[in-house]
């Protein structure tokens, strides 16, 4: 789609979260040359990504961060997991898991789907939802890591659902956060 913007919704981490899951990172994988480790405040869980859309449709999807403020501030005590290669076969990404002990975030991540495929042309993916923090990502054809330190142990209610453009620069991706919940 041409004068499209690449757009996806993510729960923001709080700062201080993000700063940890950075540090275990650079402790996992260091200077490696097979991962392109993603900077601490770009840090983000992805709840739906929507790929190019009409920049039409960013007041729609702005309107509908607001009606999701509810279930938004319901979300809390989420919890850093095991870390994780994805997809598991062939993985791109170093990521952690992220624990949704009373299913809150699995709540929101569902109505935003459904309310997102009701007033765009963008389909959720069949997968089921596996919340998780990127927080480097692989080069083609390189071997992952065999041994990974522990994760932190830590849990966080998220400081922000936000709408994000992603543009694609030969540095990598730069996220530029559009509307959020609390406001920006
Ligand atoms: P991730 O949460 O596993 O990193 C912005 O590109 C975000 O949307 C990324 O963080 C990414 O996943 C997520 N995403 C999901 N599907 C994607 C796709 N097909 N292309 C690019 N990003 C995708």
């Amino acid at each position: 789609m041409s004068g499209g913007l690449r757009l996806f919704v993510a729960a923001e981490p709080p700062e201080a979260v993000r700063d940890e899951l950075a540090l275990w990172a650079r402790r996992a994988i260091g200077r490696s040359a097979a991962a392109r480790r993603i900077a601490a405040e770009s840090l983000h869980l992805t709840l739906c990504f929507l790929g190019e859309q009409p920049p039409a449709a960013f007041e729609e999807i702005a309107a509908l961060l607001e009606s999701m403020v509810e279930l938004f501030f319901r979300v809390e005590d989420l919890a850093v997991g095991a870390p994780a290669w994805l997809p598991p076969r062939r993985p791109r990404v170093l990521a952690v898991e992220v624990g949704d002990p009373d299913g809150t975030l699995g709540a929101l991540h569902a109505s935003l789907a459904r309310e997102l495929a009701a007033s765009l042309a963008w389909q959720p993916r069949h997968e089921r939802f596996r919340p998780h923090i990127t927080l480097a990502r692989m080069r083609p054809g390189t071997e992952r890591a065999r041994e990974l330190p522990p994760t932190p142990p830590l849990a966080f209610t998220p400081a922000a659902l936000t709408l994000f453009r992603s543009d694609l620069e030969p540095s990598g991706a730069v996220y530029t956060p559009l509307a959020s919940i609390p406001p920006i």
